[in-house]
């Protein structure tokens, strides 16, 4: 009918390369920026879909390749309550995006209408944003024939970190509940984050200075109107790598992926002793937190250590609170050995260990009363459950104490973007914490010494010959792989290793950790060497 025909025309308009396959992964389309208008287009499609499908819930599209090159771009698809799409709807966006002529779009576009049931006619409305990609201003306009076509309905948020747009989606579709998330705005956004920020400080010690590395990215500009709105009395912050006009600079030896992967300084930085320096991705998503010592040793606070922080802060605060509710944490096999350790035998709260990607990490985690989620990279979020909101706000403190504990909590969740891992939000967090404790970096380093560790990329014939159980720590395939490694990691002192086909690139991962730096080297290599 008209929408198909609409459809046909449109893309058009919008040809799909030749010979590229497309494939919706853990962080949705990504690859180079010059192969993506056709997929846009079409996620276009989809998102006007997915709407339809929920009753004209709003739908989010972000368009932004997080800590990748400049060159390349990305979208991904953000469902009502602010959370990554639903996995079943992963395989639409790939067959989509590989059709291979315009007919054939509009086909599946009907196939997946008439399976999942869609009325055609119902209300669809999708909002979205880019980060400050070169090539993101073209994909917008793909983006907006796709919805066009699909005769959605639509609002463009311009330029976004990819935690904003999250929240502003839960925002509009909780508008009209009794439990409205937040204002639909960025500057609702902004406004929550400082009011919650500055109770939870209120008192405390001054927070140390913090500088920032933005990765010449969105998180940039977004970071110094969030210190703004909080103002330079409770926050003292210095924003570094904020060349966002500089595209080709964009990730270039700096952010937390760098920061991470490289283990150390973003090129150009030289942090007095003991000051906290932290590196935000592309998107902003994703922050990990370091230092130097008086010896100019470089000492990183990774994800790992930032949510053994958050749970030490918030199950001390339960404790005072008197509440009956629990935390418990979420990790991926790449937590390091230490921070499990500290975690159970220490503080002893309850872990669980997902798969590798966001999705798996948030769904655990919202099965505790709070769940602290973070991967060791730096992306991550505490969740507050319903039924643990409703303890706090009908708690009826006994003492003062108690009722401190129960506001912070309180503030705390508001303070954290539950949505999705938020770099800004984090970085409150972080700073939150270390203000009532009135520590620096060292002082919140010292809770346990990280397992010397290596990622090594390996690349083989066919990674989906890999398969693994047991949250990625074990390979069931290829047969007997396994038992390899098993024999090499014996030999070596506090050893772990494991092996996993990468969800992003055409590569399988190798992680190992050990006792001592040169032996968590030797097992890397030695493993990496087993698969060939
Ligand atoms: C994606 C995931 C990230 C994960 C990474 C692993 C989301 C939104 N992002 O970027 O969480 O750490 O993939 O990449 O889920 P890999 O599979 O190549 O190791
Ligand atoms: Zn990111």
């Amino acid at each position: 009918r008209q929408q198909l025909s609409q459809i046909a025309k449109f893309s058009a308009l919008h040809p799909r390369p030749e010979g590229h396959k497309y494939a919706y992964g853990t962080a949705g389309f990504r690859l180079l920026g010059s192969l993506l208008d056709s997929v846009v287009f079409r996620v276009g499609l989809l998102a006007a879909l997915r709407s339809r499908k929920l009753d004209g819930e709003t739908i989010g599209v972000m368009i932004t390749a997080s800590h990748n090159p400049p060159d390349d771009n990305g979208v991904k698809l953000i469902d009502p309550q602010g959370e990554m799409l639903e996995a079943s709807w992963e395989t639409y966006a790939t067959k989509f995006a590989n059709a291979e002529t315009d007919d054939e779009l509009t086909k599946e576009y009907l196939a997946v209408a008439e399976a999942l049931k869609i009325n055609l006619d119902c209300p669809s409305n999708v909002i979205f944003a880019r980060d400050t990609r070169a090539s993101g201003p073209a994909l917008v306009a793909a983006l907006k024939d796709g919805l066009q076509a699909a005769g959605a309905d639509f609002a463009d948020y311009r330029i976004l970190t990819t935690p904003q747009l999250h929240y502003i989606v839960k925002c509009i579709n909780t508008r009209k509940t009794p439990a409205p998330y937040g204002d639909p705005s960025e500057q609702g956004y902004f406004d929550k984050l400082a009011t919650a920020f500055k109770i939870v400080t209120k008192g405390k010690a001054k927070p140390p200075v913090v500088t920032v590395d933005a990765a010449n990215g969105v998180g940039g500009p977004k970071l110094k109107e969030l210190a703004r709105c909080i103002g330079s009395d409770y926050l003292d912050i210095n924003v570094v790598k904020d060349e966002i006009d500089a595209v080709e600079r964009l990730n270039f030896q700096c952010g937390a992926d760098f920061v991470k992967t490289q283990q150390k300084l973003p090129v150009g930085l030289e942090p007095a002793p003991f000051e906290l320096y932290a590196s935000l991705d592309g998107d902003a998503d994703r922050i990990v937190f370091y230092y130097v010592d008086e010896a100019n040793k470089f000492h990183l606070l990774d994800g790992d250590k930032i949510a053994s922080l958050a749970a030490m802060f918030i199950r001390d605060l339960i404790a005072v609170s008197g509440v009956d509710m629990q935390v418990g944490v979420v990790q991926t096999a790449y937590a390091n050995g230490s921070s499990s350790k500290y975690l159970t035998d220490i503080l002893k709260v309850p872990i669980t260990v997902t798969p590798t990607g966001v999705k798996h990490l948030h769904h655990a985690a919202q099965l505790f009363d709070v769940g602290v989620y973070f991967e060791a990279n730096g992306h991550g979020t505490v969740l507050f459950s319903n039924s643990a909101m409703k303890a706090l706000e009908s708690f009826e403190a006994q003492n003062p104490g108690q009722q401190d504990a129960v506001t912070t909590l309180l503030s705390l969740a508001a303070l954290i973007n539950q949505t999705v891992g938020d770099a800004l939000s984090d970085l409150l967090l972080v700073i939150a914490i270390l203000s009532h404790k009135a520590w620096g970096p060292n002082e919140w380093n010292l809770a346990y010494t990280d397992l010397p560790n290596r990622l090594v990329r390996v690349v083989v014939n066919d990674r989906t010959a890999f398969k693994t159980e047991d949250a990625e720590r074990r390979l069931v395939e290829p047969k007997g792989l396994q038992a390899r490694i098993d024999a090499l990691v014996k030999k070596y002192k506090s050893g772990r290793s494991f092996v996993r086909a990468s969800g992003t690139e055409d590569a399988v991962r190798v992680y190992a950790e050990a006792a001592t730096r040169l032996e968590a080297d030797e097992l890397a290599v030695k493993v990496s060497d087993s698969l060939k």
